[in-house]
């Protein structure tokens, strides 16, 4: 990590230092000569938190004063990873921070090091999320990001013999100088009881609601700033405790763990955040959790808006509420209630104003996880909602009936409750009835979305559908996380680039230059040299910064298609064997990703790979022509690392089933060629960068679902495939876990008789494009003007463009830059 050379105000620079040096003393409590690492960042981190509160304040009250519609992006995970040199960075403050800690005789990557990352998602949804809120600062659009501030992330993975292990993650142990704790910032939330419809003496019918149960949730604040520090927005995250943490009664009495049970109930909704399983099993928990978070939130912004309004009829014009996949969706019923049984809103009013309010991105068509909850456990954690949700079932199947008369089978798959098997509530059927906009994250997830989960209720609601394709950040993605790339970015495409990343197309012009394509080899040189120090200090792996380094980072799952991955490397190493003097490709194969704990078959896909890591590692007659690599615990901060060392971006899940991907975006910005199926956004990839720079092979998604109707047997292509088969056979009989021959006999049995992920359908297919892809990189030239296309092509995918987008489509509110004079 290295920031920019730039001369510094000795001014600036003193003030800087003593700020730090006051933190120490007086937020810390030491002296400068017996301050560790760790107290060293925490007084930069609120030396810069100050500054940074000062813009924040600053930015509330200029959205306050003009009135300005607010965006509410509720989210159950937030993957930030670390924040001190992002917000340094968008403060424009590096240069300054790197300068004064450096004459405080402390180094700033040594103390960036120090911040443990904010785990709070676990994968794609998590850290678009992250990166939405960047983007929402850096256009200026007053927002707050709404969610649960987990005691313990995502678990940390250790991996111990070729095996997962799950342990705690411990994020807070050292305090959070990020966040700023509101106590005054208190709502009540309550569950279970029971439900009374009263006459209100004016003739009309009131229901009251009687909860069992009372949970305080108190607001977290971390300031999220925007490129070139104009705008800060904050991220509130909800804390649970007992409004009465000792029972004083029972604590009396000497009972002291009786006295303080309500509090661990309490604390139980905010302690981990879920692990995204194989499949969503309802767990009454995680219910707790979606309503604790969710009615805190719009308790929130009711609250804000009547401060100003005070009325709650023009809600939908000043605040609009985005729902991260249905975890939210019940914000849909708890404004209702808030509405209609606290404000006594009339029903149809509240729901015009619920749907014009609320919005819904659908993250993924995998049926094992559209959340479902059985109707029995709603009954008796949220008894007036599960009527609320009742009523507005009846006017939609009212709607489904007048649509197609008599069509039962229609009725029963729009609506909400789902009868199939016991009664359970559909709560993606929810949100796109409670949505007046639902979006699916690339072009064709969005279209898939119409044809499949929501074809039915896109006849009864048509055009309400709409894509925004996904983004990444190029503050993190590519600035922080590459800033050799930046340097050169910045001296070919001028210095606006950093402002609007369409300016990278100028590199086109540069992508045949001999000069430049090997100033652009240099980088990535010098970012595989890092990498490399990091896969021999973590796993005594010794990789060749001169191979191609082949990349596939994700969470581990059949759909992802790691094991196709590791299939191609048993071929591919076999081969080598079969002729060692051959003119192969040396190859890194590097891995990285957490299966969930309770996916056993996924694990067994991580054991596989280390298994072949083990054995292709020490082999020394491939003469180092092969390395696997699987790198433990990956998380934002390893990312960081890997990405910007990439040559080749493994984007592989089998067709349909990838909603967008963003890790394929992160990949090509920073120079890689994608090896890929035609999925998600990896479509968008290759429109964008050119079919010539992209290696796109396998079946199509409608290739996939004629197959699969076909059966689900590949014998048939093991059969015709001898570089397949000869790899199967190894794995199944204990080539690669000698100790143990049966240990991958299920990935056998799978292979040849349960293809459902087409894992041996497309293997031929894939193989043979990673072949292509040894051969362009053996024409050196032609590799490094495809990866700079690559670069020069993707300012499309940053996430600026799409919150652009969902400002203009969904929110209906401005971005820097079209704001009204003030
Ligand atoms: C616990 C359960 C309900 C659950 C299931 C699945 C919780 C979380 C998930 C994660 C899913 C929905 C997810 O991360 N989806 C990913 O969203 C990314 C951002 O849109 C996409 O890029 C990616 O393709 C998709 O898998």
């Amino acid at each position: 990590f290295q920031p920019e050379n730039v001369p510094v105000d000795e001014l600036a620079l003193a003030e800087i230092k003593s700020a730090i040096l006051v933190k120490l003393t007086l937020a810390i409590g030491k002296e400068a000569s017996f301050a560790t690492k760790h107290d060293w960042y925490k007084a930069a981190a609120l030396a810069l938190r100050d500054r940074m509160v000062h813009r924040w304040l600053m930015s509330d009250k200029e959205s306050y004063d003009a009135g300005r519609k607010r965006v509410y992006y509720l989210s159950l995970e937030f993957l930030i990873g670390r924040l001190f040199t992002d917000a340094l960075n968008n403060m424009g403050l590096l240069p300054l921070f790197d300068a004064a800690l450096g004459d405080l005789g402390v180094g700033l990557d040594e103390l960036r090091k120090c911040e443990p990352d904010a785990a709070l998602g676990n994968g794609g949804l998590g850290r678009l999320a992250a990166c939405f809120m960047e983007s929402m600062a850096t256009l200026a659009i007053p927002a707050f990001g709404y969610g649960i501030r987990y005691n313990f992330g995502l678990f940390k993975q250790v991996i111990s013999h070729g095996v997962q292990q799950e342990y705690p993650d411990e994020w807070l142990g050292f305090g959070n100088p990020w966040e700023l704790a509101r106590r005054e910032v208190t709502y009540n939330v309550y569950f279970g009881g029971s439900t009374e419809t009263v006459d209100d003496g004016k003739g009309r019918m009131h229901v009251v609601w009687h909860p069992g149960e009372t949970v305080e949730a108190v607001a977290y604040d971390t300031p999220i700033v925007g490129w070139r520090g104009q705008h800060v927005n904050a991220l509130r995250l909800w804390s649970a405790r007992a409004p009465d943490p000792l029972k004083l009664d029972v604590f009396n009495t000497g009972d002291y763990v009786s006295a303080s049970a309500e509090q661990a109930r309490a604390e139980a909704i905010c302690k981990f955040l879920y692990p995204n399983d194989e499949s969503a099993a309802g767990r009454e928990l995680r219910l707790r959790q979606e309503y604790f978070f969710v009615s805190a939130s719009l308790q929130d912004l009711v609250k804000r808006h009547l401060e100003s309004d005070g009325n709650l009829r023009g809600l939908a014009n000043k605040a609009s509420v985005q729902m991260n996949d249905t975890h939210p969706s019940l914000a849909i019923a708890e404004l209702m209630r808030i509405l209609v049984d606290v404000h006594n809103m009339r029903w149809d009013a509240a729901w015009q104003i619920t749907t014009a309010t609320l919005s819904y991105t659908n993250h993924t068509l995998l049926p094992e996880a559209l959340e479902t909850w059985p109707v029995e456990l709603f009954e008796r954690l949220l008894p007036r909602h599960i009527e609320i949700i009742y009523r507005i079932n009846e006017a939609h199947l009212d709607r489904a009936d007048a649509t197609r008369p008599g069509d039962n089978g229609y009725r029963a798959s729009v609506s909400i409750i789902d009868e199939t098997s016991g009664r359970r509530v559909r709560m993606g059927n929810l949100a796109f009835i409670g949505s007046h906009r639902i979006n699916g994250v690339s072009a064709m997830h969005s279209e898939l979305m119409k044809e499949t989960v929501f074809h039915d209720l896109n006849l009864l609601y048509p055009g309400r559908i709409t894509n925004k394709t996904n983004g990444i950040t190029f503050r993190r993605w590519l600035m922080l996380a590459n800033p050799k790339l930046t340097d050169l970015l910045r001296a070919t495409c001028g210095e606006a680039v950093l402002d609007d990343p369409t300016r990278l197309v100028k590199l086109e012009a540069f992508a045949g230059d001999a000069a430049f394509q090997q100033a652009f080899r240099k980088v990535k040189h010098q970012n595989k040299i890092a990498l490399a120090r990091v896969i021999g200090e973590k796993l005594g792996v010794q990789a060749d910064p001169s191979a191609l380094f082949d990349v596939q980072i994700k969470r581990i799952h059949e759909y992802k298609r790691q094991l196709l991955n590791i299939i191609e490397t048993v071929a591919l190493y076999q081969a080598i064997k079969d002729n060692p003097n051959a003119d192969w490709v040396p190859r890194v194969k590097i891995f990285a990703g957490k299966a969930a704990a309770s996916y056993r078959y996924a694990k067994l896909i991580i054991r596989l790979i280390n298994d072949v890591a083990t054995l292709v590692n020490n082999d020394d007659s491939i003469q180092g022509k092969l390395k696997v690599a699987f790198l433990p615990d990956y998380n934002v901060s390893l990312a960081e690392v890997i990405i910007p060392a990439a040559d080749l971006s493994e984007q592989i899940s089998t067709a349909g089933m990838e909603a967008s991907g963003t890790g394929n975006m992160k990949l090509s910005l920073n120079g890689a060629l994608t090896i890929g199926t035609l999925d998600g956004a990896n479509i968008e990839i290759r429109d964008n960068v050119g079919p010539e720079n992209i290696a796109i092979f396998g079946m199509t998604a409608d290739e996939v679902v004629a197959r699969r109707n076909r059966g689900l047997d590949a014998s048939d292509v093991i059969t015709k495939s001898p570089n397949l088969g000869r790899a199967i056979y190894a794995i199944e009989s204990g080539f690669f876990s000698p100790d143990e021959p049966g240990r991958f006999a299920a990935i056998g049995h799978a292979l040849r008789h349960l293809d459902h992920y087409m894992v041996s359908a497309d293997f031929d297919s894939y193989y043979d494009a990673q072949r292509g892809v040894d051969t362009r990189w053996k024409a050196g030239s032609a590799w490094s003007r495809a990866a700079i296309l690559n670069t020069a092509r993707m300012g499309w995918f940053s996430s600026d463009r799409t919150i652009r987008e969902y400002a203009e489509d969904i929110w209906h509110v401005p971005v820097a830059g079209q704001l009204p004079p003030t």
